[in-house]
């Protein structure tokens, strides 16, 4: 009878054992207390366990305790989940993307001050009625030197001074060849210009790089005399520097008679440009052009020059090395 009245004793403090600790786990709020709860609950020192401890040896009225105790795991296990859940939810509003806002943007960076002023060149030859042709860069002994007047023994042919890929093959020094091509497809009269890259082989410095790039003219028509190269070279000098002093001084190369450099006055200073002169009736002559019909100019320059000029940069090479801090600037 004893151990029956102890044993509704037992279910009766089991029952309100339950009652508080299902109070307390929905009342948790935090994994810590939680866990504090778990312990106090169902620790070897646990409120269970010392409920336990008094019922004895009974196997009869274990089952309803063990129940009571997976129960109460359930019940901990269940908080723990609402917990993860409603922590989850709490994160998920928290970090939600709202795709309405306006983005920051990516710099949409700019052109390379080459680029830009070889397409002002480009431009300004176009508005006087050039079209724009382009040729390979590796070239041959009669494109870049015979077809052009340039003798056998002329230090340009040197090893030193040009890159071959064999006997018969080299990278362009000019970008002469190009219009010799066009020339030799398409006749008079000709107002082409030739913009790219051509290879010299100079030692690097503030001034000489062996890569550099190159806008070549070549006008050929009826009639054409050195002041219409004057008068070319003139504006287009003033298109792209403003209304600046400009000299023509006699000078020679062999594809170009009479020739001249040009310089123009900026800042104070005399700065040499380009050359040009009326084409060689014997590049002409060479091509099957007949040229007591047909005379024409030609001119070239060095677009890391201008760009140079334009925008005072003292050394060739920040083209080339790609430092933004100097890239931004244009
Ligand atoms: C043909 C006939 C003639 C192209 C010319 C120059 C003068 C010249 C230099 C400028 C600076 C090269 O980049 S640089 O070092 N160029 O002075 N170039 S006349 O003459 C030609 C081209 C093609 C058929």
């Amino acid at each position: 009878m004893s151990q029956i009245e102890s044993l509704s004793q037992i279910e009766e403090k089991l029952n309100n054992l339950s009652l508080t600790a299902k109070n307390n786990i929905d009342n948790s709020n935090t994994h810590e207390e939680l866990d504090q709860l778990r312990v106090s609950l169902l620790g070897k020192k646990g409120d269970l366990s010392i409920i336990l401890k008094t019922m004895g040896q009974l196997s009869a009225t274990d089952r309803p305790i063990i129940g009571q105790k997976a129960n109460l795991q359930e019940l901990i296990t269940e908080r723990k989940n609402k917990l993860n859940s409603e922590a989850l939810d709490k994160k998920i509003k928290k970090e939600k993307i709202d795709v309405t806002i306006p983005s920051i943007g990516t710099p949409p960076g700019n052109k390379h001050p080459l680029i830009s002023t070889q397409d002002e060149i480009i431009d300004i030859f176009c508005g006087l009625g050039y079209s724009v042709e382009s040729g390979p860069e590796i070239e041959t002994d009669f494109y870049n030197f015979e077809s052009l007047n340039i003798p056998k023994n002329h230090p340009a042919r040197d090893m030193q001074d040009t890159f071959y890929l064999d006997e018969n093959r080299l990278l362009r020094t000019h970008t002469s060849p190009v219009q010799i091509r066009y020339l030799e497809k398409n006749p008079p009269p000709v107002r082409i210009i030739a913009p790219g890259r051509v290879y010299r082989r100079d030692a690097v410095d503030a001034t000489h790089s062996p890569v550099f790039n190159q806008v070549e003219v070549l006008c050929i028509d009826q009639d054409i005399n050195f002041g219409h190269l004057r008068g070319t070279v003139l504006t287009f000098l003033r298109a792209f520097f403003g209304d600046i002093p400009v000299r023509f001084r006699a000078s020679y190369f062999p594809f170009t008679e009479p020739s001249a450099e040009v310089d123009v006055q900026w800042k104070g200073k005399w700065l040499e440009v380009m050359g040009c002169g009326m084409v060689d009736p014997k590049v002409l002559e060479k091509l099957g052009i007949d040229s007591e019909k047909w005379t024409g100019f030609a001119a070239g320059l060095g677009v890391e020059r201008f760009c140079m000029v334009r925008h005072q940069i003292d050394d060739i090479r920040k083209f080339y090395t790609n430092d933004i801090r100097f890239l931004e600037q244009f």
